[in-house]
Formats: C-alpha cells, sequence, structure tokens
C-alpha cells in the first residue's frame, strides 16, 4: 500500500490517462510533458505527474481560473512552462449569482459523489440539481450519504435518495470509518477519478481523508457543524485532487451553499425520465401536464404512480433552467473558449 502520491512514480494510466487525451497530441509536441492540474489558485496552478507533484509557470496571457482540477495539460519539461490544455471528456460547471463566467467544479471526473447526510441536510429538491449537473456533464452520479453513525434509521433516507432517479447508486456510509473505502471502491481504482460535492458540513473531507488514507499532517481540514440546523462552516476553499490509497484520484471541493441550474436539457431529461416519457401519452402534443383533458402525467398522479411533488421540482427547474440559459449558447464544449477574460 502506498500512504503518499509523492513517494511513487505513477504511469499516465493511473492518472486518468485514456485515448481520449493521447489522440489530442501532436506530431511536434513529443518533447512536452502531461501533468494533471492538482489545485488551482488565484495565480499558481500545481499538477500531478508520473515524476510527481510540481507547481506550473503559466504564460503571461494565461488566466489560472480557465483551468480546472483535474485538467490534462501539457508541459515543458525544463521551465515547467504550461503550453496547453488539452480538450476535456467532462467538464463540472455552475453558474454563480452574479459571476459573468461559470464557475469550474472539476473536470475529466468519472463518477460524481453527491455527498449528503442523514440529518436536516438531506433535501431531494437540492440533490436533484446536482443529479442535473453530473447528467449534463455525462458524469457517473452516486449519492454518498454519511453519518450513518448518527441515524437510529438510515432506511426512509436511502428510500428517498433512491427515488431520485433511475437506476441512481445510492450508498450509506460512515465517513470517518475505514469501512468507507470499501464501500466507495466500486467507483475508484487505477485510472479512475471521483469528485466529492454537496454542502458545507457533509462530510466530504472526511471521505477524502478516509479514501486517501492521509496522515494527520497531510489530511485536509475537517470542521464541525452547527447542532441546531448542520450546517458546516466552510471548513474548504478551493478545490484539490489527491490521491486514493488503492489507485484513482479524488478531488475536493468547498461546500456549495446554492446550486443554480443552466444549460442542462438532457441532464433534466434524464433525471425526470419518469415524468418526460408519459408526456407523449397526453392527448395534446404541447400538454403543460396542469389542467389539460387526457393528460397522462396528471392520470399518474391520480392513480398514485407519480409523486405530486416530483413534478412540481421538475417544473421549477425548467423553469430556471429556462431563465438561466442564453438564447445564444454555442456548442456545449466551447464554452471555456469563450470564457477567456478578466479575473472577477
Ligand atoms: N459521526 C460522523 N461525523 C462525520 C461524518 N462525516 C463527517 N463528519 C463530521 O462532520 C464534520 C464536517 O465534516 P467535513 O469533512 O469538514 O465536511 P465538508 O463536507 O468537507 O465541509 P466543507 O469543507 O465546509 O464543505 C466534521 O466534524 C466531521 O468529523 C460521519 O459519517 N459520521
Ligand atoms: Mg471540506
Ligand atoms: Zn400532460
Amino acid at each position: 500500500m502506498t500512504h503518499s502520491s509523492d513517494q511513487v512514480s505513477l504511469s499516465l494510466a493511473a492518472l486518468g490517462w485514456s485515448s481520449f487525451f493521447g489522440d489530442q497530441l501532436h506530431p511536434d509536441e513529443a518533447e512536452l510533458v502531461a501533468m494533471r492540474i492538482a489545485t488551482v489558485h488565484r495565480s499558481r496552478l500545481t499538477a500531478e505527474s508520473e515524476a510527481g507533484p510540481s507547481r506550473l509557470n503559466l504564460p503571461a496571457h494565461a488566466n489560472t481560473t480557465d483551468f480546472a482540477v483535474g485538467d490534462w495539460v501539457l508541459v515543458e519539461p525544463e521551465t515547467h512552462m504550461l503550453v496547453r490544455r488539452l480538450d476535456r471528456q467532462a467538464l463540472l460547471q455552475r453558474r454563480t449569482e452574479g459571476g459573468r463566467h461559470p464557475q469550474l467544479i472539476a473536470a475529466n471526473v468519472d463518477t460524481l459523489f453527491i455527498v449528503t447526510s442523514c440529518n436536516d441536510d438531506f433535501n431531494p429538491a437540492r440533490l436533484e440539481r446536482y443529479l442535473a449537473l453530473a447528467n449534463e456533464a455525462e458524469t457517473n452520479p452516486v449519492i454518498v450519504l454519511t453519518k450513518v453513525d448518527q441515524t437510529a434509521d438510515a432506511a426512509p433516507y436511502l428510500q428517498q435518495a433512491a427515488a431520485l432517479q433511475r437506476g441512481l447508486a445510492v450508498v450509506t456510509v460512515n465517513a470517518k470509518a475505514p469501512e468507507a473505502a470499501q464501500t466507495l471502491a466500486p467507483w475508484c481504482g487505477p485510472g479512475q477519478t471521483v469528485a466529492l460535492v454537496g454542502s458545507s458540513g457533509v462530510g466530504k473531507s472526511t471521505l477524502l481523508n478516509t479514501l486517501s488514507f492521509k496522515s494527520p499532517e497531510d489530511a485536509q481540514p475537517t470542521g464541525g457543524i452547527r447542532e441546531a440546523d448542520a450546517k458546516g462552516r466552510h471548513t474548504t476553499t478551493s478545490r484539490s485532487l489527491h490521491a486514493i490509497d488503492g489507485g484513482g484520484w479524488v478531488i475536493d471541493t468547498p461546500g456549495m451553499r446554492t446550486l443554480h441550474i443552466s444549460e442542462v436539457s438532457a441532464g433534466l431529461d434524464m433525471l425526470f425520465a419518469e415524468i418526460v416519457e408519459l408526456a407523449p401519452n397526453c392527448r395534446f402534443r404541447d400538454c403543460t401536464h396542469a389542467h389539460e383533458p387526457g393528460c397522462a402525467v396528471q392520470a399518474a398522479i391520480a392513480a398514485g404512480t407519480l409523486d405530486p411533488e416530483r413534478l412540481d421540482r421538475w417544473r421549477k427547474l425548467l423553469k430556471e433552467n429556462r431563465t438561466n440559459t442564453p438564447i445564444q449558447s454555442g456548442p456545449r464544449n466551447n464554452k471555456i473558449q469563450k470564457a477567456k477574460g478578466k479575473r472577477n
């Protein structure tokens, strides 16, 4: 077992490299080294590579905010000058209040661990937002219910979470216990990258420390929560990539207060598949499923096979998505090219 990423020499495949990235290399780039962004700071980037961690130098015109933790970049081996970023296989991003550009959460993530606790943090409407984000980025979502050791009965949480999306994986853990790593092992392993998202205080950094087998000095700081409402204290303030004990990579992120939905369409259809699939059976093609006669969605609610709250939340997210999505948005994968500009 290796307990520290810097003591071992990693293969590119172990770092998450695949032919998707290899195919992007030009013949004249043979001298360059591929590295994976590990941290993004205001004026500084660090990366993991086959030779271990290193600090990168940025060209004068480049902006650290254009890079996401998990990105693959090509680097000049002598100077550690970043030459270019490779196209992403997946990008998790969100619109922030008043922000001009989307905020990059993580790139090239295989599995998104949506973390919530078996307490007052648990909120189906908020989890659906995270699921829409994961679906849209074509990243596999898993709901991780922490603090199972602090509840008498986790079954209601499990049931509610599993009902949020067809085929959704849901697990319960005590994030502090080593067994949590076994529970999450099916999604971890050499070459796999997972990211932890969720509200402050749900145990993302605690899970990271368990998964990566951190020594107390290396551990990500964790913080207590308020007893009254289970709210955290925003202990983690930046995103970072860490090696998982036993292979693979995990990205810690700061707790999010709100997650606004924008530019998700396939993501919402997948999330609410049971409603979307009923719509073709409605009498009217443009049925709003509110009051029309012959509405298959309303019929399902009357029959008790569809939860009316799901319909309400679907409508709300559709509306929010319409309001927040710029009419002239380009193809999804072009967003980063447009996101150049001044840092806010
Ligand atoms: N008993 C128990 N406590 C937990 C569990 N997971 C997390 N905690 C505790 O919950 C508190 C918050 O954990 P953190 O790991 O800091 O939470 P976080 O999600 O990283 O929070 P932010 O960095 O603020 O976003 C700490 O006191 C942890 O020890 C769990 O499964 N069981
Ligand atoms: Mg944290
Ligand atoms: Zn209808």
